[in-house]
């Protein structure tokens, strides 16, 4: 500990220095001028460089293969009812394309091929969801840091908003979403059942607030019938940290549609709703209030806590 620099000047307007130097040349990210340009002075930044010094390096604990759960259980949406999902997914996701964009200086998309050629991170790990079930499985992607790296972040950008693929509450226009009523043309959801975002149980671990079926909730409503698709959203430290990935295969497969295919989010040290399934567009903002309710993420918005760490 003797290399750490005193509580008290972490707490003082040293902070952003102080924080640079504990994460010195170990983390590159210590060096980005954008990261520290992000430390600012005050209450804010005291709970930044804590969060910085007590999580950033933290890995989670990392399993053997013998520990991978036979059956890692689906949650949430298990097959999106959007149609243009459901095409992306009739076409085994060869057009789909990851959308990267925001506060960044080089926007760009890539491919499901392209993104498998990058360079992967493959790891065995714990998901805890707040309905109290935990699944081990093995996960192979994309670094998310490598991304935003390729992007070049901007000064401002200080979060990370993933753009998920699946409908949860239904505005008055349906919001593209499939139904069985207008014969989409791939019937893997029951007809009767044609939205399972509305009729599943939860995926957070409470029952959706609205529970009306195939009818626009209050909240759509009042906010004009949009639909509102699943998001969610992490801050530079889960964002650059090693295990945040973006993985396409689970086990060792593609990743199934129940899972999250053909991309999923892995920040490990969170809870299971941060874990984004689906993801379409990664988004570098400032604030995320003009998201959603504006708490940065669907079960957020329902009232869950933004900082789900374990
Ligand atoms: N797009 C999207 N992502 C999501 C959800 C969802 O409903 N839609 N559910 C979340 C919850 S609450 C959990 S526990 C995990 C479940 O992941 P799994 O289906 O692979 O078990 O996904 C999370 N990510
Ligand atoms: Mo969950």
């Amino acid at each position: 500990m003797s290399r750490l620099p005193s509580r008290r000047a972490l707490l003082t307007g040293a902070s952003a220095a102080a924080a640079a130097a504990v994460l010195g040349g170990c983390d590159r990210l210590g060096n980005a001028e954008w990261f520290r340009r992000t430390l600012k002075t005050g209450e804010d930044a005291n709970l930044f460089v804590q969060r910085l010094l007590l999580t950033d390096r933290t890995l989670a604990p990392e399993y053997a293969e013998a520990d991978i759960s036979p059956w890692f259980k689906p949650n949430g949406t298990e097959d999106p009812p959007d149609r243009d999902y459901k095409a992306l997914a009739k076409g085994r996701f060869a057009k789909y394309h990851l959308q990267v964009d925001g506060l960044v200086e080089a926007p760009f998309r890539l491919s499901l091929a392209e993104l498998r050629k990058l360079p992967a991170r493959t790891q065995i790990t714990r998901h805890d969801c707040v309905e109290g079930w935990s699944a081990i499985g093995k996960w192979t992607g994309v670094p998310l840091a490598d991304l935003l790296k390729r992007a070049k972040l901007k000064p401002e950008g200080r979060y990370v908003v993933f753009h998920c693929a699946d409908t949860m509450d239904q505005g008055e226009d349906n919001g593209g979403a499939d139904t069985a009523e207008d014969g989409g043309s791939d019937e893997t959801i029951p007809a009767g059942n044609a939205n399972p975002a509305m009729t599943k149980q939860s995926g957070g671990g409470e029952s959706r607030k609205d529970s009306g079926g195939q009818q626009a909730s209050d909240d759509t409503a009042a906010s004009g019938g949009s639909p509102v698709r699943y998001y969610e959203s992490i801050d530079l430290v889960d964002a650059f940290h090693p295990q945040t990935i973006l993985a396409y295969d689970m086990n060792d497969k593609a990743l199934p549609v129940s899972n999250g295919a053909p991309l999923r989010l892995r920040v490990e040290r969170n809870l299971g709703y941060k874990h984004a399934k689906y993801v379409m567009r990664i988004e570098v903002v400032e604030s995320f209030a003009h998201l959603g309710d504006g708490k940065g993420g669907y079960w957020e918005d329902q009232g869950y806590a933004w900082y789900a760490g374990i």
